[in-house]
């Protein structure tokens, strides 16, 4: 039995590997929402289209035998911009230089819109560029306010945003593009490869939907507060001062004159008694 729950094991664990690394797009919707351009992935994205990179290593060069790169990308909207980010995975990220041309830990995004085809090249130290012309060739002028690249704070790969000015900004309307990631693995750009593809195989539509803002917690304190101290109890009402008793009456006198009153009565019943013995 043992023996038998080990091949099904192993066979489940062969499937999952032989299994396509990379899902293509999860959702064309593109949600309303304005995000901060700051190379960080604001959590509306999250909300909105989606794809991850797929056709991992379609184009090689050098020594390089391809790398293991990943990537999504989301999109927003808003009445002035299509706002693109896209989360890149580089295990080895490496500043660009101007010889390397598209050759540089960058992302690539192809657009097919109203006819036009178009490319950003975004590299995640800020080598920018959006060109036309269907290779994407040439470069059209653009606001370098509209884009932020940053390396992830944990160093496991880079994000990069962009707003782009597309005419006729409107729900219902679609737009057509894909993703591709390039990931050089010599400081020299000799060695690389690229993943994704130029074919701008999904459509994407504009949807009157709203990216609801995050939610923010607040932390529950870390311990209960303290039980409320009890009442006091009411204090025992002062006692009223008794008065001072006052001084006993000079009882002696008092007996003194008694014992005189008694003395004389008996002495006159003595004079009496012998008196009438005579
Ligand atoms: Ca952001
Ligand atoms: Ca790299």
């Amino acid at each position: 039995m043992k023996r038998l729950l080990a091949i099904t094991a192993a066979a489940l664990i062969l499937a999952v590997l032989l299994l396509p690394s990379f899902a293509g797009q999860i959702s064309g919707e593109v949600l309303k929402g304005t995000p901060v351009l700051d190379g960080v992935l604001d959590e509306i994205y999250t909300q909105s289209a989606s794809a991850t990179l797929d056709n991992p290593n379609f184009y090689i060069w050098g020594d390089c035998e391809g790398t293991d790169t990943t990537g999504t990308v989301y999109f927003l909207w808003d009445t002035s911009y299509l706002y693109v980010a896209v989360d890149v995975t580089d295990s080895t990220i490496l500043p660009s230089i101007e010889e390397g041309g598209w050759q540089q830990d960058s992302a690539e995004l192809w657009f097919t819109d109203e006819d036009l085809v178009f490319k950003v090249h975004a590299s995640w130290d800020g080598d920018f560029f959006l060109g036309g012309d269907g290779d994407g060739s040439t470069a059209f002028d653009f606001d370098k306010s509209k884009h932020a690249e940053a390396k992830k704070p944990d160093g496991t790969g880079y994000v990069v945003e962009v707003a782009l000015p597309l005419n006729n900004l409107a729900a219902g309307r679609t737009f057509d593009s894909s993703l591709q990631i390039n990931d050089i693995v010599t400081e020299d750009y000799q060695n690389g490869a690229a993943s994704g593809t130029q074919t701008c195989d999904f459509t994407y539509t504009l949807s009157d939907k709203e990216a609801l803002p995050p939610v923010i917690e607040t932390e529950p304190p870390e311990t209960e507060p303290p039980a409320p101290e009890p009442a006091p109890e009411p204090e025992a009402p002062a006692p009223v001062a008794e008065p001072a008793p006052e001084a006993a009456a000079p009882a002696a006198q008092t007996g003194n004159s008694a014992a005189i009153v008694i003395l004389a009565l008996a002495a006159a019943f003595g004079s009496a008694v012998i008196a009438k013995k005579r």
